[in-house]
């Protein structure tokens, strides 16, 4: 088991906020390093020395680099099972993972930083039509995320009682929802951000929590 963990990330990335859902659930220590996206810290010779793809985050583990978030969730579920963020049910874990894929690779790319600004700098297209691109993806993927939790067991959680990977990867980009853009959320994906916001693991890794968020 490792002995060490170190996270680099930035406070309002929402890949690195699921990581961070994730490390707090299995109640693992870790050290925390931030990057300043605004700045362009991620495109530095020393961070792409880490992540090639000069994206947030990675984690450092004894002797391994990881990158991609939805692999770093994979693998903290491999060696911390306890306490698993997938059902035991074959079906109702690929249900889980479908949901959480919904978020990090149908919506969640479209609505990233450099994304966005090509749109502008290069596609010449105003803030108004750059925002109304990333909006246009989540409401459609929101509303596909809320026929998929038709088949779940209820809530308060996208799958039941405890939080699962869906969870990890959804309460992101309900709170990037709500905050960014104002989107009026279904009642089921607002009762699930409802339970992340009582909940330890959730609030500890909220964006306004975290070391490198502005402060008052
Ligand atoms: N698929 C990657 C995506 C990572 C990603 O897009 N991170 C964003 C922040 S949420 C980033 O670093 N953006 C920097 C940029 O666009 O230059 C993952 O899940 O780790």
């Amino acid at each position: 088991m490792p002995a060490s963990l170190t996270l680099i990330d930035y406070w309002r990335s929402g890949t690195s906020h699921r990581t961070r859902i994730a490390l707090h659930l299995k109640g693992l220590a870790f050290e925390h390093r931030t990057i300043d996206l605004r700045v362009g810290a991620q495109a530095s010779a020393e961070y792409t020395a880490l992540n090639p793809q000069a994206l947030v985050p990675t984690l450092i583990t004894d002797g391994a680099v990881l990158t991609q978030s939805p692999a770093i969730l994979e693998w903290l579920e491999e060696v911390y099972p306890v306490p698993p963020l997938l059902p035991a049910d074959p079906a109702a874990r690929a249900q889980v993972r479908a949901i959480a894929a919904a978020v990090a690779c149908d919506i969640h790319p479209l609505g990233n930083l450099r994304v966005l600004k090509y749109l502008r700098a290069e596609m010449g297209q105003d803030e108004a039509a750059a925002t109304a691109f990333a909006r246009r993806w989540i409401e459609l993927g929101f509303e596909a995320i809320t026929k998929l939790l038709v088949a779940s067991p209820g809530g308060p959680w996208a799958w039941g009682e405890r939080p699962t990977l869906a969870d990890c990867c959804l309460v992101p980009q309900l709170y990037a929802a709500i905050d960014r853009h104002k989107l009026a959320l279904s009642p089921r994906l607002a009762a699930i951000y409802a339970a992340s916001e009582t909940h330890p693991a959730f609030i500890a890794a909220h964006p306004l929590n975290q070391p490198d968020a502005p402060k008052g």
